[in-house]
Order: structure tokens, then C-alpha cells, then sequence
């Protein structure tokens, strides 16, 4: 059996029931295999992808807090500290019902090559809790935030493991987390990301995800003789990433027809008005019924269904396989030219491989999202010289890093045989820096 078949083998004996740690690791080592071959021999002796696949730490801790009503509430928090080869611990926290050690393990996995692929020095890491926080008052949302971070702190720090936002976590609870750690430990220092503008916050941070995905798929397109410019989208979800991937598209010319969030979807003809679902999700927390009273024109569909809307770009940037075979196959058979990646893993193995096979350019999740932790680490960087950059700075910088991935991976996919298959590029190039910096520091 080849190295890569074994290690896979090993990994789903050793971490039973979770599936979307496999299917990661999976769309990765299937794609790694021409670099494995041409050195099989030494990473076998060092054992580099078994090392690789182990997280270097696992934390499972309890979350107890007590409910506007005076109940107390149990919920379990995570963080697992997945390779640090080249930088600190870097990742979001993801807080939904649907979290346990399998999602944490699937998300800590891409984190470690999305981050190589930035160029900056981060390794991998990802946490979050089951705590759902829809429904919950200001209050109960900071009794939770202050109960996990009274756990976690010990674990992190600003040269260790520094959290940001995913899921569930966003400007108000890295506020109440970031609080709740100078607090205990009396440091003012950049253990969190994404943090508020007067406390340390990066300009252009609660931007950067969506923007970065625009960025990237603007230039793949480029690279493939297409422009962008004047091309309709459909975007999943109505979260940080999906807001502000929808602006940035406006303001390229593209005329992005639909979002959705947990519970349905809206079609809106004269293109997503990003104010107005600003103000329906992140003032009021509500609902995409909210949107369709404030938009007559639009039309809301209960349950899930954006990907029918004939496009030319499909954004899925709510979560994890959201994007089936069938819904492949729908986007085909309506002209889809280009599915780009701004949720971390929302493609099934078999809809990417359906993609890719039916001549859709695809800009996978590692390369297409990476803006978000890319900004993350400038973020750190000014935390650390204690300067704030002007939004242009940052922004200018984004741009460059998601220009330079794009033609990173375009290039490593070309030199393994791969060309146009820029998952494998992606896998590839963020694989080789990872493995030079694990070899290179010794068996550990
Ligand atoms: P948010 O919590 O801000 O938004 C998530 C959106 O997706 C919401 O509209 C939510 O609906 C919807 N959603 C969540 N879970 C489901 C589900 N199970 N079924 C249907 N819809 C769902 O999160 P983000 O925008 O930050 O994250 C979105 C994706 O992007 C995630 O995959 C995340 O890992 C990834 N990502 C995020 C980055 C960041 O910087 N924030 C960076 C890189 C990747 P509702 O409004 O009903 O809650
Ligand atoms: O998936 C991701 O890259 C994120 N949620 C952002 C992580 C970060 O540290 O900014």
C-alpha cells in the first residue's frame, strides 16, 4: 500500500466518528501524492505525515454558566493546537451547536496550510464550543465568553496561540474573551484577533475575509482570461464573510443575486443590498424574513437552495458542505464558470471533483479564504510594534498576499503536473514550506 493510503488508514482507525477530519485529510494527501512519491523514502523514515496528521496538543475543557433565568448551563470548549513548525498557533473559535472535536480537528488541519500559503510566520490551530449563541441575551453570551476564557487563557498568549473569530464569534464576543483574559492575566497584549478598533483591532480585519476571497477570485480569473467585472454571483450566507464578499463584488461590477443564512434564502434581482442586510445581521440579529419585508422585490425561500440561481460565480461562505454533487451539477448545467471557496470546506469530495472535471475553475477554501488570517497576522504585527496602519495599508497588503497565493498555487500545481488544479496547487505549495520547517527542526 503507498504511504499515503496508510497514513489515511491510520488516521480514520485512530479518530473514529469523525468524518469531516477525514474528508479533509483526505482532499489533502490525495492531492499531496506527487510530492510524496518523489520523497517517500525520508518522509516514511521521519514519519512526517503521520506527525502532521496528530495535532500537537488537543484541549477539551468545561464551559459552566448560569442563563438570564438563574440556570446553569454546561457547554464543552476546545482548542486544539494543531502544528506550530512555522509560527504561533493561529486560528479562529468557532461557537454553534453543531461544534465537537471533529470540526475543531477538520478546521485546525486547513488552518495549518492556509496559513503557510499567507506567507507569514502562523502555524495552526482552531477551537470554539457547542455554546449556541442564536437567542442569547448580551448577558449570557458574556457569562459564557468569560467562563471559557477563565479555562483557556492558560493555554494561550500573544507569542503562543492567538484565537480570532469563525462561526459564532465575532467583534462582541472576542470583546468579552479579550476582557476576560487581561483581567485574569493583567496582559495588554495581542493573544486575540479581530478585536475592536480602540483596543488593538486591525483596520480592514472585519473586511478582510471577503474582500480577500473577491481578491482571489478577481485575479484567477485573470489568470484564466477572464474578467471579472460585469459577471452575476451567487453567495452563500449572511455572516462576516458573506457581507462583506458581496461589497467587494459590487464595488469589482459584479451583481451578486442571492445570500441565506441557517434557516432560508433570498433572491434578489436588483442585486443584494449590503446595507440592508447589515442592518437585518448585524444590528438586529435577525432573520432573512427581516431583509425580504425591507426588499419587496426579493423573494425568501424557506430551507436551503441558492446554488439553483443560474450564475456565473457561485461564493459559498456559510459552511461546511454546503455545495453537494447535486447542487455540481446544477451550477454546470447553468453556465457556472468559477466556485470559489469563502467558508473553509462548504464543497463535498465528490461536487469539487464533479467541478473540476466539468471545466468550473475552482479556488479551494486554503488559498481562496486565507485573507481573513492573512490580516489576522498584520493584526499581530501592529500589536507587537504598537502602531495602527491606515486602512489602505492594510488593504494594499491584502491585496498583494492573495494576488501572490493565486500565483502560488497556479505555479505549484503547474510544476507537479497539475496544471488548472489549484487545490492540489494549494495543498502543494502550502504543504512544502510546513514540511521544510518540520524537517528541518528535528523529530519533535
Ligand atoms: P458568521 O457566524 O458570521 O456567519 C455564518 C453564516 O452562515 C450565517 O449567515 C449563518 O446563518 C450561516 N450558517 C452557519 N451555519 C450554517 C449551517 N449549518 N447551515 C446553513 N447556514 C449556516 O461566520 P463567518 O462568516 O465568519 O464564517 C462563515 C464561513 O467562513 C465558515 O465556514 C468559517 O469557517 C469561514 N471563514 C471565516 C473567516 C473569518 O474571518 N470570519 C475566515 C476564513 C473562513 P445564521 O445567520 O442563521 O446564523
Ligand atoms: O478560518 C479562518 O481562517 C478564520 N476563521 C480566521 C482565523 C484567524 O485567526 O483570523
Amino acid at each position: 500500500m503507498s504511504y499515503v493510503d496508510e497514513v489515511y488508514e491510520r488516521v480514520v482507525a485512530k479518530n473514529p466518528a469523525e468524518p469531516e477530519f477525514h474528508q479533509a485529510v483526505k482532499e489533502f494527501l490525495e492531492s499531496i501524492r506527487p510530492v510524496v512519491d518523489k520523497h517517500e523514502e525520508e518522509y516514511r523514515k521521519t514519519a512526517l505525515l503521520e506527525r502532521l496528521t496528530e495535532p500537537e496538543r488537543q484541549i477539551r475543557f468545561r464551559v459552566p454558566w448560569v442563563d438570564d433565568k438563574g440556570q446553569v448551563q454546561v457547554n464543552t470548549g476546545y482548542r486544539v493546537q494543531f502544528n506550530s513548525a512555522i509560527g504561533p498557533y493561529k486560528g479562529g473559535l468557532r461557537f454553534h451547536p453543531s461544534v465537537y472535536l471533529g470540526i475543531i480537528k477538520f478546521l485546525g488541519f486547513e488552518q495549518i496550510f492556509k496559513n503557510s500559503l499567507t506567507g507569514l510566520p502562523i502555524g495552526g490551530g482552531k477551537g470554539g464550543s457547542d455554546f449556541d449563541p442564536k437567542g442569547k441575551s448580551d448577558r449570557e453570551v458574556m457569562a459564557f465568553c468569560q467562563s471559557f476564557m477563565t479555562e483557556l487563557y492558560r493555554h494561550i498568549g500573544a507569542d503562543t496561540d492567538v484565537p480570532a473569530g469563525d462561526i459564532g464569534v465575532g467583534g462582541r464576543e472576542i470583546g468579552f474573551l479579550y476582557g476576560q483574559y487581561k483581567r485574569i492575566t493583567g496582559l495588554y497584549e495581542g493573544v486575540l484577533t479581530g478585536k475592536g478598533l480602540t483596543y488593538g483591532g486591525s483596520l480592514a480585519r472585519t473586511e478582510a475575509t471577503g474582500y480577500g476571497l473577491l481578491y482571489f477570485t478577481k485575479e484567477l480569473l485573470k489568470i484564466n482570461g477572464k474578467d471579472i467585472k460585469g459577471m452575476t454571483a451567487a453567495v452563500s450566507g449572511a455572516g462576516n464573510v458573506a457581507i462583506y464578499a458581496i461589497q467587494k463584488a459590487q464595488q469589482m461590477g459584479v451583481k451578486v443575486l442571492t445570500c441565506s443564512d441557517s434557516t432560508g434564502w433570498i433572491y434578489d434581482p436588483d442585486g443584494i443590498d449590503v446595507a440592508t442586510l447589515q442592518e437585518v445581521k448585524e444590528v438586529h440579529r435577525a432573520r432573512l424574513t427581516e431583509y425580504k419585508a425591507k426588499r419587496p422585490n426579493s423573494v425568501y425561500h424557506e430551507g436551503r437552495g441558492v446554488w439553483v440561481t443560474k450564475t456565473d460565480l457561485a461564493l459559498p461562505c456559510a459552511t461546511q458542505n454546503e455545495l453537494t454533487l447535486d447542487d455540481a451539477k446544477t451550477l454546470v448545467e447553468n453556465g457556472c464558470i468559477a466556485v470559489c471557496e469563502g467558508a473553509n470546506m462548504p464543497t463535498t469530495l465528490d461536487a469539487t471533483e464533479y467541478l473540476k472535471s466539468h471545466g468550473v475553475i475552482f479556488g479551494p477554501a486554503k488559498a481562496a479564504n486565507a485573507g481573513g488570517v492573512a490580516t489576522s497576522a498584520l493584526e499581530m504585527s501592529q500589536n507587537s510594534e504598537r502602531l495602527s496602519w491606515t486602512f489602505e495599508e492594510v488593504d494594499q497588503k491584502l491585496q498583494q498576499i492573495m494576488i501572490n497565493i493565486v500565483h502560488n498555487i497556479d505555479n505549484a500545481a503547474r510544476e507537479y503536473g497539475k496544471e488548472g488544479d489549484y487545490a492540489a496547487g494549494a495543498n502543494i505549495a502550502g504543504f512544502l514550506k510546513v514540511a521544510d520547517a518540520m524537517q528541518a527542526q528535528g523529530i519533535v
